[in-house]
């Protein structure tokens, strides 16, 4: 399982907003996750927590692309975007991955990834980031989190992106309740024939059951999802706590051979 290493360059992220405001300060960060061993940095400069606010294109390319540049010389980086111009903006930087939050919601995104012959995660939400959470009512949530994501893939490949180049994500926190989160973890070993991503490092479920407010306590709990993820085939999974996930992979794998 490959991990992915969370940059956030917001001033309101839910864990570790507005720690790298600068460019140069962002781009130590994330050489600092490549040297803890992250396979891969995702740079974001957009909030998806809920109830954050939209930011406009400009300013999320002012963002996300002075550090992109600099950091891919480094390491394979992914920007994690729902705009295809902040996509393009973003490949033409030296990004080899884009994580799209919206699953592609944005009609230029797909023909864009399939031209850019890149890969791209299509993780599942509903609505927007300011009222997902309205949207969490579902009668099953894994059969219609995974059939939403089929449909994306199907637009996917219709597009010209080829399966091996599709990472799906079943959004975890993302219009679901702590309950359909943990419905939707208990059932990703029956997901792992495809390439999944798993994203749910630090999120509010994991204080809701450790009874910690504050995000970035969140360490142990990430860490168990991290090693489930694991255990249950996932190809990606997308932490905050690079060096600590590193360490605890390598014995659990030890333990436990990959699937
Ligand atoms: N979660 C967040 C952002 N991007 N991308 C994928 N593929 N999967 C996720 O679960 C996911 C994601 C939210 O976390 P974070 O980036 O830490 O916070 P914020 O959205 O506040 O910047």
């Amino acid at each position: 399982m490959k991990i992915m290493g969370i940059l956030n360059v917001t001033p309101d992220s839910f864990s570790d907003g507005g720690r790298h405001d600068d460019v140069a300060a962002a781009v130590a960060f994330g050489r600092a996750l490549f040297a803890e061993g992250a396979h891969l940095v995702d740079v974001g400069g957009e909030s998806t927590r809920p109830g954050a606010a939209a930011v406009s294109v400009d300013e999320e390319c002012a963002r996300v692309v002075p550090v992109v540049r600099a950091l891919a010389p480094h390491g394979p980086v992914s920007v994690d975007t729902r705009r295809a111009a902040v996509a393009r903006a973003a490949l033409d930087a030296g990004a080899t991955l884009i994580n799209d939050v919206s699953g592609g919601a944005d009609p230029d995104m797909l023909p864009l990834v399939a031209r850019a012959g890149c890969a791209i995660v299509l993780m599942h939400m509903r609505g927007e980031p300011d009222t997902m959470q309205r949207l969490a009512v579902y009668d099953d949530v894994c059969a219609e989190v995974w059939a939403a994501l089929d449909e994306r893939a199907v637009a996917a490949r219709a597009a010209g992106i080829p399966e091996g180049n599709i990472i799906l994500d079943p959004g975890i926190g993302f219009a679901k309740t702590a309950a359909h989160n943990l419905a939707l973890l208990r059932d990703l070993p029956r997901r792992t024939s495809r390439s999944v991503l798993v994203g749910a490092s630090r999120k509010a479920f994991i204080g809701a059951l450790t009874g910690q407010a504050r995000a970035a306590e969140r360490l142990e709990g990430s860490l168990a999802v991290a090693l489930h993820a694991q255990d249950a085939g996932a190809a990606y999974v997308r932490v905050h706590d690079v060096a600590a996930t590193v360490r605890a992979l390598a014995v659990w794998t030890a333990i436990r051979p990959a699937p």
